[in-house]
């Protein structure tokens, strides 16, 4: 599909640590999807070869470009450079993408026509029309309460704030100011979710199907979630005494 007109430019952002068995692939679905966006590889170092693997199919394809790092540093460090290079090359949208299969790169073009109307939009899978495949029922458990933890705790009216689909405006990002970021983990999602709404931005969830992926390790880590739920919990508390001082 073609981008929709007004959207600009739009770079498809995906981070990769040990991808190798997966980075192809869905650079190849991205391509295909939608052959007018651009697509960055944020790898950290992989020592699976990832990076390699990434500078031979950019040497082929001048829409594929790799930004390599050095260490492993986080899902939210690399996607804070990946914007950065972005914004520098004259971007105009930034959207966020799993390397492994999670997110369909066929369902962008859905995220790219809500775009047109929004600020940020947000590929959910806890919305009327969302899916998760493959999930052990208790995972599934875990992501959902851990949404529905964080949209009591901040008060806000998003469904899936941990999701990690993305569509952004390069206005978006301006206006969240990267700088601030320091999050990492999981918590970067929300972290991201959160500043929009505080910049009285329009934030859009459309429905999308997960699917769990089929090849290579997870990088979720007790360490993350740790992460998470502290600043989460820290947040709720800042929040609600806020709202009690102003009501
Ligand atoms: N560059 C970089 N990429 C990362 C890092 N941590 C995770 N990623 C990538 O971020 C994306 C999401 O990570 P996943 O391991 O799939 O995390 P997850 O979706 O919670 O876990 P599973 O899908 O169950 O494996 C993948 O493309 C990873 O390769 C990191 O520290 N640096
Ligand atoms: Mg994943």
């Amino acid at each position: 599909m073609e981008i929709p007109a007004g959207l600009g430019r739009v770079l498809v952002i995906v981070p990769t640590y040990n991808e190798r068995e997966n980075i192809e692939r869905i650079t190849g679905r991205v391509r295909a999807a939608v052959p007018a966006a651009d697509m960055l590889i944020v790898d950290d170092g992989s020592p699976d070869g990832t990076g390699e693997l990434a500078d031979a199919m950019a040497a082929a394809d001048p829409g594929i470009k790799v930004l390599h790092r050095t260490a492993k540093d986080g899902l939210g460090a690399a996607y804070i450079a990946g914007f950065t290079w972005a914004a520098e090359q004259g971007y105009d949208v930034m959207v966020e993408m799993d390397a492994d299969g999670s997110h369909q790169p066929e369902e962008l073009p859905t995220l790219l026509a809500a775009l047109v109307d929004a600020d940020l939009v947000i590929g959910a899978r806890y919305v009327p029309g969302g899916k998760v495949v493959n999930w052990p029922k208790r995972r599934e458990a875990l992501s959902r309460g851990a949404n529905t933890y964080a949209r009591v705790m901040l008060g806000v009216d998003l469904h899936d704030l941990t999701a990690g689909y993305r569509a952004f405006r390069a206005a978006t990002l301006e206006k969240i100011g990267l700088d601030e970021v320091v999050s990492r983990g999981y918590i970067f999602q929300i972290d991201m979710a959160l500043r929009a709404l505080r910049q009285g931005l329009k934030v859009v969830e459309v429905p999308i199907t997960f699917i769990e992926r089929e090849h290579g390790t997870s990088k979720m880590s007790g360490d993350i979630m740790g992460e998470a739920m502290l600043r989460l919990t820290q947040w709720g508390v800042t929040e609600r005494t806020r709202k009690l001082r102003n009501p």
